[in-house]
């Protein structure tokens, strides 16, 4: 089934316009959730000119089926979903999207060095990983924090903060005020927190893929789909994975990869890519992210492509103002991720990463859990703001406010961990 929801919006807009008033009350009845406030789309249209903030400006976009494959098959099954179309569309990520890691040989290596088992007054036990990748006489070594609670019964279910803020939002000193990481909150909930400065991987700005990972792995010259800075990221996350799934306070199967905007974008690819992540959440993550390009809402793939030449591979250039090409959109993203836990997340002010299209996009990607029998039966139109809606293995909410990674979110993601991994 091909989705061309916007022709059919628009249609159902004229329609209603021609109609009795009548059906146009009862349509307002049944979607009483979300919808942008005027004032913020008027201010943000003129902030940003150039970028679209107007529902009824989306183009029609027809998107392309997650149940057909590359040949034409009709997927029915968990069998061919998992055998034929979850590979194919995994393969039409890497190498349109984020680009693929090289394939040369690496050593792995853990050192715990600080480790305190009276951390936080007591309450906690603290673990300063180092986790060294070696190849070819030369080394990287990306820093993991570890936090897991001291009175409760081992082992634990934990998040993994992706941060490529340096650590200065994530140290426990930072979150306390803000919420971003918010540490204490967890462990009184029974959650292990871990973060790593994903910098460490690759800094955040353009300069050719010569440092980081892409410095110590990359073969030369760097094919069109060679990996990205959002890939590398998220091949950090699995790597600090490889150490979580050996300590022994952690639950291996109860592990949730989080992060913040590119952050966020970068938690979807490594829970896409890495099955050992039983949870993702994808916060405010925009384009690039949960949100479908096709609804060139917001930020878009040619904004993408032009402010952060880095994040993406070589080949999502040719999708910049050219969206209906692209094989994939991003509710096949969210797909990848079934029959696993998936918890996506907007802010109100935040239409620049296109909540509306981040629902969307995730109500798409329904209809892949059902077929692999997590049912999974969220409402089409979008929940009201501060309301969260979980149905089995997928949960949603828009926060009120501005674009940010705050308590009020952690405690919706940890409402929804309580159910999907205790
Ligand atoms: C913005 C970018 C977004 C989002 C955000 C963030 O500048 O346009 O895609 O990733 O940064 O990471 O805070």
């Amino acid at each position: 089934m091909m989705c061309e929801r916007n022709y059919l919006l628009k249609a159902s807009v004229a329609v209603s316009i021609l109609i009795s008033i009548q059906v146009a009350t009862a349509t307002a009845q049944v979607d009483n959730g979300w919808h942008a406030n005027t004032i913020t789309v008027e201010k943000l249209s003129k902030e940003r000119p150039g970028s679209n903030y107007y529902e009824e400006k989306v183009p029609g976009y027809t998107l392309p089926d997650i149940f057909t494959s590359n040949d034409g098959l009709k997927i029915t099954s968990e069998d061919l979903w998992n055998k034929l179309r979850r590979p194919e569309i995994i393969e039409l990520f890497l190498k349109n999207v984020y680009g693929r890691v090289p394939e040369t040989p690496y050593q792995e290596k853990f050192k715990v060095g600080y480790f305190d088992t009276q951390a936080l007054g007591g309450t906690a036990t603290q673990k300063e990983v180092e986790i060294t990748i070696d190849a070819d006489g030369e080394s990287l070594a990306i820093h993991l924090t570890l936090f897991t609670p001291n009175d409760v019964k081992k082992p634990v279910p934990a998040f993994l903060l992706i941060d490529p803020w340096l650590n200065e939002k994530s140290s426990p000193g930072w979150k306390e005020k803000d919420g971003y990481w918010p540490v204490k909150e967890a462990l009184r909930r029974g959650y292990g927190m871990a973060v790593f400065n994903s910098s460490d991987l690759d800094p955040d700005n353009f300069d050719n893929f010569k440092n980081g990972i892409h410095g110590l792995l990359d073969q030369n010259p760097r094919p069109d789909d060679a990996w990205g800075t959002l890939a590398a990221w998220a091949w950090g996350a699995s790597r600090c994975m490889d150490y979580l799934v050996n300590d022994k306070d952690i639950a291996p199967d109860k592990v949730a990869v989080a992060g913040h905007s590119r952050a966020g974008k970068t938690a979807l690819w490594a829970g896409a890519e890495d099955t050992r992540f039983a949870m993702v959440v994808s916060n405010e993550s925009g384009a690039g992210g949960a949100a479908l390009a096709r609804r060139r809402f917001g930020e878009t793939v040619a904004m993408l492509n032009s402010f952060f030449p880095h994040w993406f591979c070589s080949n999502y250039n040719k999708f910049s103002n050219n969206e209906d090409a692209l094989p994939v959109d991003m509710h096949m993203l969210l797909s990848l991720i079934a029959p696993r836990a998936l918890y996506v997340d907007c802010a109100d002010e935040d239409l620049w990463g296109d909540p509306h299209g981040s629902y969307i996009s995730l109500y798409d990607a329904v209809p892949v859990y059902n077929l692999l029998g997590k049912n999974s039966d969220i409402p089409e139109s979008m929940p009201p703001l501060n309301k969260q809606v979980i149905s089995g293995m997928v949960g949603f909410h828009i926060r009120e406010g501005y674009h940010n990674l705050l308590l009020a979110d952690w405690k919706w993601f940890m409402d929804f961990a309580d159910k999907v991994l205790k």
